[in-house]
């Protein structure tokens, strides 16, 4: 079986498809319009037709590293395995990029043997942890589980607010601290109110200052040396979010978080506001780290588990469709 009717097979299993496809919109159709333009003047796999598919990965915020990458894998494989027709290289090319994302191993979220699970949420201004913290409590809880926010972003007048809204349109508890004031000690009563309470699930929002790495570090490694101090173990997930329309900006934001704190994922927003998606890709090869959750919209209900299955089938869908 080749891989778009494997990608088809585990996609049509999914619940929930349809949601996933029409976040993914943007990228899908330009994804699709740009591979399927290639086809047109197909002669086969040469230098021209090479570098025009390296043109179209880059469009879509590959990155040149891991584009220069897909582009050889793809030239050796349609040698080695003799592809000729237009429709075996485009599924190599399926082939070539979910390979690259599976060559790393992802350790699955569990939550905490004992006592509440913590998860930090890290990341610039503006990309989208206060929303995504919301969209996580709301899915803890629809797994059965008490959730409750931690307001550790002290220095964004509002930020507080933001999230103090959310929690209370979800019916959860939000810890939160004074104005300016330390954002680890905010985590502190979060972590105390959490045992005491019997908190599954506890979020902590967080400042993405970026301007000081010395300072962004040290105030990083202060809250996870609090919050080890009141719940072993504890942080247990480090998630980064980025958002998706930063496209290459988004990786160098990240090899600054992951150089002063340990982060343990990443969640992709605004994906349904980017015809970019191929930056998940990069992510991935240049990173290693998992995509654990996208973002396909504003609501409390756009975020969804990331899975290189589905997405590659979103992204690869209208070519299907047109080819098959
Ligand atoms: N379209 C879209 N907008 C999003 C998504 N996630 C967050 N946003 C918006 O991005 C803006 C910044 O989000 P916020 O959570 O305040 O970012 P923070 O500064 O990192 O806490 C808000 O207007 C959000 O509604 C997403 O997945 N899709
Ligand atoms: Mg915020």
């Amino acid at each position: 079986m080749g891989i778009f009717s494997k990608l088809k097979q585990t996609f049509s299993g999914k619940e929930d498809k349809d949601r996933y496809l029409s976040g993914l919109d943007k990228s899908k159709k330009t994804f699709a319009q740009r591979i399927r333009k290639l086809a047109l003047g197909f002669t086969g796999v040469n230098e021209a037709f090479l570098e025009d598919l390296m043109i179209v990965l880059l469009e879509a915020d590959i990155g040149i590293k891991t584009a220069q990458k897909i582009v050889d894998q793809v030239e050796t494989k349609a040698m080695d395995q003799h592809l000729k027709s237009f429709d075996q290289i485009s599924e190599c090319l399926i082939e070539t990029m979910l390979e690259l994302y599976q060559t790393k191993e992802e350790r699955p979220f569990s939550y905490a043997e004992n006592g509440p699970t913590v998860i930090l949420m890290v990341g610039v201004n503006g990309s989208g942890k206060t929303t995504t913290t919301a969209k996580l409590a709301k899915r803890f809880m629809e797994d059965g589980k008490r959730v409750m926010t931690a307001a550790a972003d002290t220095f964004r007048a509002g930020a507080v607010d933001q999230l103090e809204n959310w929690s209370k349109r979800l019916d959860i508890p939000c810890i939160k601290g004074r104005e300016n004031g330390d954002p680890s000690a905010v985590l502190v009563d979060a972590c105390r109110y959490a045992k005491e309470h019997h908190v599954d699930v506890l979020i902590g929002d967080t400042a993405g200052r970026l301007q000081n790495k010395t300072n962004l570090m040290k105030e990083l490694s202060k809250m996870k040396r609090v919050v080890e101090k009141e719940i072993p173990n504890a942080p247990h997930e480090v998630w980064l979010v980025l958002d998706a329309t930063t496209g290459q900006n988004g990786i160098s934001q990240a090899q600054i978080f992951m150089e002063t704190t340990n982060v343990t994922g990443i969640i992709l927003t605004k994906m349904d506001g980017t015809a970019k998606g191929g930056i998940v890709i990069a992510i991935r090869d240049l990173l290693g780290l998992p995509v654990k959750y996208i973002g396909l919209g504003e609501s409390m209900d756009d975020l969804r588990p990331f899975d290189i299955d589905t997405y590659l089938y979103g992204l690869c869908e209208d070519l299907l469709e047109h080819e098959h």
